[in-house]
């Protein structure tokens, strides 16, 4: 007979090959020994620690689907977001180092970088001996990145580059920095600058309140030379910078729900623990209804996921279906998370908990990568026909 298992109801762990349960185990391995013993100092005193990327790159966790020619472990997209899944399950700052080095810097550099560009970045990026940022945000322009004003100019030799990202994770630490401006003909360009050259400088950006264990900062360009051979030859236009969102939004698909979990989890453990009124809050059915939603949401979020990795394997994907992916991780996370703070009480306020950390985290994961109501709009878009931006 056929045993529930609460956990995991539609059995994912075996739709997984045994290459892809290694990889998910040794991700959630690490994660568990060296990163979640570190998250509470370094969200509460907004510590981001570089060492970081060093760990991750050794345990070929940075650019895991990039081809081992250039560095990459060569792992398959579902690989890619179960290791999220359990980065995220610590916390979404931690993915979000990882997703920037690997969807937003190693992706574009690997898809339209020329041959040196990519010989020569993309193996250190892969160690994290170099730690990369993705400047497309200004401060004028998030939702709507095709208004951007930062301008790339045709000089003798290359490009001379104006103008300022806002909201730039990892910018501050940042060694590479690929950035999007608008050529002399008002097309959108992708380029690969270097933390020290002239006229560049990176600021954080300190009092974030979410997502504090990792750094975030502008990018300030006051005529920077980029050689041309540092300037993506053929892409051109939005394309560009949503082919690495195509897959960023689709490990924060699987991370928000990796934070989720550890909600629903550690929200379960203490109704168990903690008795009120002669009995486990457990055995409450307003209590048992919350636990029942979660999993709910949980158990059929990951599926989809799973889907959807499955389809992004076999070149099936479509952006549309990445957008009602991380629109309903990011939102079904972010209501997991707020429900299981009330079910903590006083103690969900603490940090010690970890629950309100999730909680603030996953305000920023519901902004950033396309806004849930920016989702919404894509799927609105592609159903009607109307672009209702
Ligand atoms: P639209 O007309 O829709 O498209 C312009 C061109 O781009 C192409 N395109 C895509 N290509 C590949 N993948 C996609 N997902 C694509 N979406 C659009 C499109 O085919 C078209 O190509 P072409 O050849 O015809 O020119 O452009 P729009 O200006 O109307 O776009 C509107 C909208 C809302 C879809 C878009 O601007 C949007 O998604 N806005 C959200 C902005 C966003 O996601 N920003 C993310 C910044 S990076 C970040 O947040 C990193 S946080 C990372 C972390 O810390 O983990
Ligand atoms: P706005 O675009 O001003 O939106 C504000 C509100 O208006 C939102 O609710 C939005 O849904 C809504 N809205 C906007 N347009 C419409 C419309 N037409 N119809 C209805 N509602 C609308 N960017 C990068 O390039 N690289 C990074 O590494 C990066 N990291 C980030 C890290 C953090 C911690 C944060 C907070 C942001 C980061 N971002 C990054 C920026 C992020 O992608 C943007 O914040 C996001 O795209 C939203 O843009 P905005 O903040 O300008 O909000």
């Amino acid at each position: 007979k056929a045993r529930f298992n609460w956990e995991d109801p539609l059995l994912l762990d075996s739709q997984l090959t045994d290459d892809e349960r290694q990889v998910r185990d040794a991700a959630r391995a690490y994660c568990q020994d060296k990163l979640a013993p570190r998250v509470l100092n370094a969200f509460r005193h907004e510590q981001t620690d570089a060492a970081i990327f060093r760990e991750m790159g050794e345990l070929g966790l940075l650019g895991p689907t990039i081809p081992e020619a250039y560095g990459g472990a060569g792992l398959n997209y579902v690989c890619y977001g179960l290791v999220a899944r359990e980065v995220e399950r610590v916390d979404s700052g931690y993915r979000s180092m990882m997703s920037v080095q690997s969807s937003l810097v190693m992706v574009p550099i690997h898809s339209f970088g020329n041959e040196a560009t990519k010989q020569k970045y993309l193996p250190k990026l892969a160690t994290g001996e170099w730690i990369g940022c993705f400047g497309l945000t200004e401060p004028d322009h998030g939702s709507d990145p095709g208004s951007m004003v930062t301008r790339a100019r045709k000089v003798d030799g290359g490009y001379e580059l104006s103008g300022a990202k806002m909201w730039i994770t990892n910018s501050p630490i940042a060694d590479v920095f690929v950035v999007w401006a608008k050529d002399d003909g008002g097309q959108i360009r992708g380029f690969v600058l270097e933390k020290g050259w002239k006229g560049l400088t990176a600021p954080a950006i300190h009092g974030k309140v979410g997502l504090r264990a990792s750094i975030t900062g502008e990018i300030v360009m006051d005529k920077v030379f980029c050689p041309e051979e540092n300037a993506f030859p053929e892409v051109r236009g939005l394309k560009g910078p949503f082919t690495c969102l195509n897959s960023a939004r689709y490990g924060i698909a699987w991370g928000a729900l990796g934070a989720a979990e550890f909600c629903w989890h550690t929200a379960l453990q203490y109704t168990l623990d903690r008795k009120q009124f002669g009995k486990p809050l457990a055995a409450n059915q307003l209590i048992q209804k919350k636990l029942a939603d979660m999993q709910t949401e949980i158990t059929l979020g990951l599926q989809g996921c799973l889907r959807l990795g499955r389809m992004k394997d076999e070149g099936s994907a479509t952006p549309e279906i990445t957008s009602i992916m991380k629109r309903n991780s990011c939102g079904k996370a972010l209501d997991i998370a707020r429900t299981a703070r009330d079910m903590l009480g006083g103690n969900g306020i603490s940090d010690e908990f970890g629950i309100a950390r999730h909680l603030v985290n996953l305000e920023v994961v519901n902004t950033y990568e396309g806004t849930h109501d920016i989702h919404a709009l894509i799927l609105g878009r592609a159903m009607t026909g109307i672009a209702a931006f």
